[in-house]
């Protein structure tokens, strides 16, 4: 027996004595290399960790498709809402100007932005599609200030992993890696198909996050904080998905 072969039994005879797979041996590696998602359970999920780590791996700053102005839907459908607390009508009759997206964690410079505030960042247009899981979509121009602009302004710490946002809806809350947070496409959403954006769409401020599915793209955003670990938030899984069973990763 040679040198190689001999070398190559022992390897196999390792990986098969210590029962891992290969999509074990994957999860371990992206585990080494940071590439696990918040709701990975260990080996158990290693397909969505692959998925996580693939993507991360091959696709980091691939662009969702930009759609032509001729594929804007007719009547995009908006998911039914909750019925709006008071003081949310109250904030509407104002015109929400004393709407106020709060951005805090691991930053320089913790900040309150008015609607206004945002409105004076370099704003952006995109044409893109919201996907539901449960298997429908529709495309909409959607107009807003890349969320990378509102990081620059606070100055994100060197250590960070994650932004949390949340919803004044109560239990409406996600997160993303920073990879998608600087996503240019990435868009905290004041305008949609040349006008505000209608409460309906989550109006007036929403997460638009269109490499995922349409659950991480949380509406009336009101609190976003920076994190290098979801550990401390809910049930330490990334955000409310996962709780209820869907993936924290929701690439498309
Ligand atoms: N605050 C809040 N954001 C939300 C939801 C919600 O119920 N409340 N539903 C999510 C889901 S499951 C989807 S698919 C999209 C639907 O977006 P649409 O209403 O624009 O179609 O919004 C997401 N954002
Ligand atoms: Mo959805």
């Amino acid at each position: 027996m040679n040198t190689l072969s001999r070398r190559k039994l022992i390897t196999g005879g390792l990986a098969a004595g210590a029962g891992l797979t290969g999509l074990a041996v994957a999860a371990r590696l992206a585990k080494a290399y940071g590439l696990l998602p918040p709701d990975a359970g260990g080996i158990f999920g290693p397909g969505e960790t692959l998925t996580y780590a693939a993507q991360r791996l091959l696709t980091a700053h691939a662009p969702q498709r930009n759609f032509p102005r001729s594929m804007i839907s007719q009547n995009p459908f908006a998911v039914p809402i909750a019925p709006p607390t008071d003081a949310f009508k109250r904030s509407q009759a104002l015109g929400f100007k004393d709407w106020r997206l709060t951005v805090d964690g691991m930053v320089a410079r913790p900040t309150s932005f008015s609607i206004a505030d945002l409105r004076s960042l370099p704003i952006r247009n995109q044409i893109t599609e919201v996907a539901c899981e449960e298997g429908w979509s529709y495309v909409a121009e959607w107009i807003g200030t890349p969320l990378s602009e509102v990081l620059h302004e606070v100055g994100v710490l060197p250590q960070a992993r994650y932004i949390v946002y949340f919803s004044i809806e109560p239990g409406e809350w996600e997160s993303i890696d920073m990879a998608d947070a600087l996503h240019p496409q990435t868009f905290l959403t004041m305008g949609m198909n040349d006008g505000d954006l209608p409460v309906a769409f989550g109006g007036p401020l929403r997460l638009r996050v269109p490499r995922q599915l349409g659950y991480k793209s949380i509406k009336f955003l009101q609190h976003i904080t920076v994190t290098d670990s979801m550990k401390k938030f809910g049930q330490g899984l990334g955000s409310a998905s996962p709780e209820i069973g869907y993936a924290w990763f929701a690439g498309i």
